[in-house]
């Protein structure tokens, strides 16, 4: 068994939490049960939990920006292979920088198992925007409520409850940095996967029948020309927006599968640490 192969031990619950049961996989990433994404605004931390559960070095930096591709590790829990997929950060689905793109084209294109949104606790208001653009698109997620520790130390305070109930999703308080709320993350990361956990994620209603009927036409002739499309309904609101890199992907038919498989550029080469 290699360093990373190693299983951990947790220093401060019982033999029956997760961290106990976690092996980090490094980069073998091969024959996975189920493919979970990193995603999150910059510098909240995604490639500190990405370290964490796979044992392997991907750069942090204390500035935003340093992520700029994807990078794949993987880890098991309770016999189960989860690949993870650290993304760049990004602010909103809706960006049009080249490292956002990747991060948006994977959330919403390459169907993750689970989605991450790793949100920073002292600024929750500006990251919640990115975190309510993913629950519009998928029922599958996880909020990592990460910094939490810096958050303590500004006198900011999360109702962790409350948060999870408006969101409908599981919320994780954590300080990756020191470890804090790994072992949380990997049993909701476990329910989320499994189907254990049905998460109801807060969607915005529209009232309006017009609009409603315009999303269901052309949801469904999208699916009649992308059979494997998993978010119609989010492709007609940027189609009915005018968004111009969703239309010209329409248009290319380069929209979903085929567009993932080509605009994921190479993996960054990792070492285990
Ligand atoms: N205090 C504190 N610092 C943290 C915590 N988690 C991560 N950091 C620090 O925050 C900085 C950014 O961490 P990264 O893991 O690189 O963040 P990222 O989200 O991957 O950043 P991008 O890839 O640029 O989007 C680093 O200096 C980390 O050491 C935490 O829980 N508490
Ligand atoms: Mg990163």
């Amino acid at each position: 068994m290699s360093h990373a192969e190693t299983a951990i031990q947790c220093g401060s619950c019982a033999s029956g939490c997760n961290t106990a049961h976690l092996a980090k996989l490094g980069i073998k990433t091969g024959n996975w049960d189920y493919v979970v994404a990193l995603a999150g605004n910059p510098n909240t931390g995604k490639s500190t939990i990405f370290n964490a559960l796979t044992g392997l070095n991907q750069h942090v930096g204390n500035w935003a920006g340093k992520t700029v591709t994807r990078a794949e590790g993987a880890f098991t829990l309770g016999g189960k292979k989860f690949k993870l997929v650290d993304l760049p950060g990004t602010y909103s689905l809706l960006s049009t920088s080249v490292d956002e793109e990747i991060a948006r084209d994977f959330v919403l294109f390459g169907k993750p198992d689970v989605t991450v949104v790793v949100a920073d606790a002292t600024r929750l208001e500006r990251n919640l925007n990115l975190v309510l653009q993913i629950l519009e698109i998928t029922d599958r997620a996880v909020v990592a409520l990460n910094l939490i520790d810096e958050a303590g130390r500004n006198n900011i305070k999360v109702d962790e409850r409350s948060l999870a109930r408006d969101l409908g999703v599981p919320v994780v308080s954590m300080a990756a940095r020191s470890g804090k709320g790994v072992d949380e993350l990997l049993g909701a990361i476990e329910q989320v996967s499994s189907g254990e956990f049905q998460a109801r994620p807060h969607r915005i209603k529209y009232t309006d029948d017009i609009l409603e009927n315009a999303i269901d036409t052309l949801a469904t002739q999208l699916h009649g020309q992308f059979e494997d499309l998993p978010n119609a309904r989010w492709v007609a609101l940027r189609l009915l927006e005018g968004d111009e890199s969703i239309i010209n992907a329409v248009q290319t038919a380069t929209l979903g599968t085929v567009r993932a498989a080509n605009v994921f550029p190479p993996l960054v080469q990792l070492e285990a640490r």
